[in-house]
């Protein structure tokens, strides 16, 4: 299976018509191209219309976009709003208290219903348990949580008082953890005893404890305990509280805190060029506007839909589309504990028939596996389950393969459900580059066009807009509303990690793209700088190479690369130079264990290299610069034939191919 989606491969296959969809929000390409030329008439207008369409403000704004300070744009500034107000208590208002909110299926099967007026009661009780604690509009709070009811209402509850939300992702480690709560200046943890995920208990509070030890968590004054597992842990009766008991007793009722549209909702890390994560900050008013708008839009939601999206709450996936977006629409929705794979590779297939799941939104790699696991074993493959309640399928987070597209459309779709590739980041806030299921005609490997008010282009290092057909670099020629602000507490990185100057003004995404001559389908050829792509799972080089390093009794030095493979999409190749003689055999094999659950242990087992291999040295230029595009050939098994007249010592690269 080839994972890298070519230009041309894309192309090969003739567009497939968006089927007949009475009533769809975007229904044809006349509605899309007039969505889009309003955007061109009057771009603030236009989004301002939306604005005041999807987001309920408890005062009005009167400025759209305000650019007097780029590139830190704003949007309707001078609004007044609460988010949770428009994901709740406005669903309790238009009378859909009693509608399920939440399906909650865990790890053993266990489901849960939630409706609006018990979410909404549930986020208050919550919302009053931390003001008790103190925690004000404008303090940062660190959610290191499974997938749970208790996630979701956490992040509402934050949003409900104008606390700062940060999620941290389940699987990073202590350190990690620490790093996020330390850069955040949090002054509160809510966090569960343990997660239950494929069958297996694992720590999240121990994690937490281990994190405020390594110091520097000074300014966490309370760590919030939900009992999942009920399993023994370690207490510190001077900072930690069960979730049940803080918030029993509390009324359900709390008054929204209204918050100008600026004012920061959340900050989610991600990961960039260099080794430190980047916070990247969102807002509450552009925020929700664009995470409304594209789940109504891109997944064409209506309000008998059931929608799935198997994101983590900890990615900004589970921030848009389920904790926000879907909420924000009064949808229900399916919420999941568990793996893919667990009791077996048909569990997404079985959820989907026993919930009548409408809208299923997944990621490339997961449908990769799946397809793996129904090869080997024709009970788990989704032919065996009743998926007719499917209407719309997609998939988020890295390229999808024509192949995979293929088998999906075919076999989860049973031909009829058109599959919306949505291209966005952590940064964008929400789809950027995405087809609409009743209008734009599907290419297998393509994100196809622009979400209308979106102004994509692809451009060369200079800027200049280059012709269709010519490889460049993705750029967002005009701010939107939901896109990052800045990253916290560092604005200069923020404008030149994502406003360079050579490019006039836009927004640099960091994937390369290109355009396709007869249709103006754009696809995504990859990230442009050290950033990898494992599994839908954004990691920086230098972040594994600053891990490895660290392990200062072992390593000299590392180069980390990326190469592709068949599951992962990518995957984490590390060359390492050790302080002792190079390792061969059952010694290397043995170092090489320890050094990925190093890895693990400093960054999380997201970040663990699949292959490790030990050299003498590293291909270096004269002036002493690791030369990575030669490791990166090494990485995928090609041979040197590029130039190595600058190298070193070009001998060594003999060494690493074969150090396999
Ligand atoms: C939402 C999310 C962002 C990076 C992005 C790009 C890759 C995401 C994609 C895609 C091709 C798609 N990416 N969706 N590449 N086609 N449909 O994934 O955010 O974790 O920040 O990752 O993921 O490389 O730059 P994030």
């Amino acid at each position: 299976m080839e994972i890298i989606v070519s230009a041309n491969e894309a192309r090969k296959s003739s567009p497939i018509p968006p089927p007949d969809m009475k009533g769809a929000h975007v229904a044809g390409m006349e509605a899309y191209r007039s969505l889009v030329a309003e955007a061109e008439a009057d771009y603030s207008g236009y989004w301002s219309r939306l604005a005041r369409q999807f987001v309920s403000w408890k005062s009005d704004f009167t400025v759209g976009l305000d650019d007097s300070q780029a590139p830190f744009f704003k949007w309707f500034a001078d609004g007044m709003l609460n988010v949770s107000y428009n994901c709740l208590d406005r669903q309790v208002e238009r009378g859909l208290g009693g509608k399920t909110a939440l399906v909650f299926e865990a790890d053993d099967g266990q489901v849960t219903r939630i409706d609006y007026r018990e979410l909404l009661a549930r986020t208050c009780r919550l919302a009053n348990a931390l003001k008790a604690r103190g925690v004000s509009k404008g303090d940062r709070v660190v959610i290191y949580m499974s997938m749970s009811i208790e996630g979701i209402v956490a992040m509402q509850a934050c949003a409900r008082i104008g606390a700062t939300h940060s999620v941290v992702f389940g699987g990073f480690s202590a350190q990690s953890l620490r790093d996020r709560i330390q850069d955040a200046g949090a002054v509160m943890v809510v966090t569960a005893d343990e997660q239950l995920r494929g069958g297996k208990r694992l720590p999240l509070k121990a994690i937490v404890d281990e994190a405020i030890a390594l110091g520097g968590c000074e300014t966490v004054r309370d760590v919030l305990v939900y009992r999942r597992t009920g399993s023994d842990i370690a207490w510190d009766a001077s900072r930690d509280r069960w979730l049940h008991e803080e918030t029993d007793g509390q009324p359900q009722n709390c008054e929204p805190e209204w918050v100008g549209a600026e004012h920061p909702l959340f900050i989610l890390y991600t990961s960039g060029s260099t080794g430190k994560p980047k916070g990247v900050q969102h807002s509450s008013g552009g925020y929700l506007l664009h995470a409304a708008l594209t789940t109504q839009w891109t997944f064409d939601l209506r309000p008998d839909d059931v929608f799935w999206s198997t994101a983590d709450i900890g990615w900004i996936t589970g921030h848009t589309y389920i904790a926000y977006g879907p909420l924000a629409l009064g949808a229900t929705q399916v919420v999941f504990e568990g793996v893919p794979t667990y009791p077996d590779a048909g569990r997404f297939w079985k959820m989907i028939q026993d919930h009548r799941v409408t809208v299923f939104y997944t990621a490339p790699t997961a449908i990769r596996s799946l397809i793996k696991a129904s090869e080997g074993n024709e009970q788990v493959h989704p032919q065996r389950y009743d998926l007719a309640s499917l209407r719309i399928l997609g998939t988020v987070g890295e390229p999808i393969n024509p192949a995979a597209w293929e088998w999906f459309h075919r076999h989860v779709g049973g031909g009829r459900c058109p599959i919306v590739d949505t291209f966005w980041q952590t940064e964008t806030g929400g789809h950027m580059i995405t087809p609409l299921p009743g209008a734009t005609p599907l290419v297998p490997g393509s994100c196809t066009l622009p979400f209308p008010g979106i102004a994509a282009a692809v451009v060369d290092e200079t800027g200049a807009e280059l012709p269709d057909g010519q490889g460049g670099i993705l750029v967002v020629r005009k701010p939107w509303p939901s896109m990052i602000r800045t990253i916290w507490g560092d604005p200069e990185r923020f404008r030149s990690s994502y406003y360079p100057p050579e490019l006039g003004g836009s927004y640099l995404a960091g994937d390369g793209a290109i355009r396709d001559p007869a249709t103006g389908y754009f696809t995504i050829t990859g990230r442009i700088d050290d950033v990898l792509n494992v599994s839908g799972h954004r990691m920086g080089t230098m972040e594994i190479e600053s891990a490895l390093v660290s392990c200062t009794d072992l390593v000299a030095e590392a180069a980390v690369v990326g190469r592709p493979d068949e599951t992962t999409g990518e995957a984490i190749c590390a060359f390492v130079v050790l302080k002792r003689a190079r390792p061969s055999g059952d010694e290397a094999r043995q170092i090489a264990n320890e050094l990925r659950n190093w890895v693990a242990k400093e960054i999380g087992p997201i970040a663990k290299p699949k292959d490790i291999r030990f050299g003498d040295n590293l291909p270096k230029t004269r002036s002493g610069k690791i030369m990575r595009r030669l490791l990166r050939s090494v990485a995928r098994g090609e041979g040197i034939a590029q130039d190595t007249s600058t190298l070193e010592n070009p001998a060594i690269l003999e060494q690493l191919a074969q150090s396999n």
